[in-house]
């Protein structure tokens, strides 16, 4: 894939955010996500690159747009998977919380698990422990691992993980090894990236979200030098069937970041529609200034940018 690519989706992701922002704590969940699917769409149709969806807005029946199959990009020899997440926590948005996102990744054509939107088991963490965790083992075996290869003490590890009753058991487990726990109400891509920063404080990622988050997820740790694991949880004959087209021929074995992410050519990008701990939300300037914050990442090369852009509104507008 041409470098350039990087450039260029990063606009996407910023087109998205500027688009959907303006619903901030409008409780229109629906509306905020159909403005960010709807400019990502319009700034897709830019890029120089002939795409496939394959992680998307849902199936071509229930979804109008970005939906697994669709085809995207203004043409040409860059053959790519397109993994989008244009509004990565509607509800956050909705309610003008933090770590709203507007996510995407690309990778050569066949590369990106074509993950169906299902529940998935997860773990992530940054580049210090990359090789350090295994999702199979104990819960207290990992952060055990984690604490020694961040050189900290047990009581100083930082957990995120998705605030919902599924999650009880394991909460429950954290809390009796002594390790700290950051709860949040959606959003698990962005405390899979902060895993990788360490300002951000997250030292790990872990419980049970969305699938196609976590290819999304994986593509960014993969950039990152860190590490993500997950393992399906189809709940019943259809997504199990699901899983086996998709040519997943066992589908509750653990997949590993190559399995979500072959090999190491792929792009991702976010851009902070709300501000969380690593991104600013977009920021309305006056005078028609927007104020945008992202990061777009190349796995080939490592490379890891920070882009603070200012934008002319009126330039981006998006029906
Ligand atoms: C997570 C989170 C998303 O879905 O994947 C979560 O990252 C999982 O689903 O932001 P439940 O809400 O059913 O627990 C989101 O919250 C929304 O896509």
């Amino acid at each position: 894939m041409d470098r350039e690519l990087a450039l260029e989706i990063v606009r996407v992701t910023e087109s998205a955010a500027i688009n959907s922002a303006r619903w901030m704590g409008l409780g229109k969940k629906n509306e905020a996500d159909a403005a960010a699917t709807t400019a990502m769409r319009q700034m897709l149709a830019t890029v120089h690159m002939t795409g496939t969806v394959v992680i998307g807005e849902g199936e071509m029946d229930e979804a109008p747009m970005l939906y697994i199959g669709e085809k995207l990009g203004a043409g040409g020899p860059n053959l790519v998977d397109i993994a989008v997440d244009p509004l990565e926590g509607t509800n956050i948005l909705a309610s003008g919380m933090w770590n709203a996102l507007s996510v995407i990744a690309v990778g050569p054509s066949g590369t990106l698990l074509n993950a169906p939107d299902m529940y998935m088991d997860k773990i992530a963490v940054g580049p210090r422990c990359a090789g350090k965790i295994d999702i199979d083992r104990p819960l207290i075996d990992n952060l055990k691992a984690v604490a020694e290869a961040s050189s900290k003490d047990l009581s100083e590890v930082l957990v995120a993980i998705l605030d919902r009753p599924r999650h009880q058991e394991i909460i429950e487990l954290i809390r009796s090894a002594g390790a700290r726990i950051k709860l949040i109400s959606d959003g698990d891509v962005a405390a899979a990236l902060n895993t990788a920063f360490e300002q951000t404080g997250v030292d790990l990622l872990v419980g049970i979200g969305g699938a196609p988050e976590g290819v999304l997820s994986a593509a960014a740790l993969k950039c990152l030098g860190g590490e993500f694991q997950g393992r399906l949880l189809p709940e019943d004959t259809s997504q199990w069937e699901r899983c086996l087209a998709m040519g997943l021929t066992d589908p509750t074995k653990k997949l590993t970041m190559d399995d979500l992410v072959a090999g190491d050519d792929v792009i991702f990008a976010a851009t902070g529609v709300t501000d969380g701990e690593l991104l600013r939300g977009v920021r309305y300037a006056g005078q028609h200034r927007v104020h945008t914050h992202s990061v777009v990442m190349r796995g080939k090369t490592g490379t890891i940018r920070f882009v603070e852009a200012i934008h002319d509104a009126r330039q981006k507008r998006f029906e």
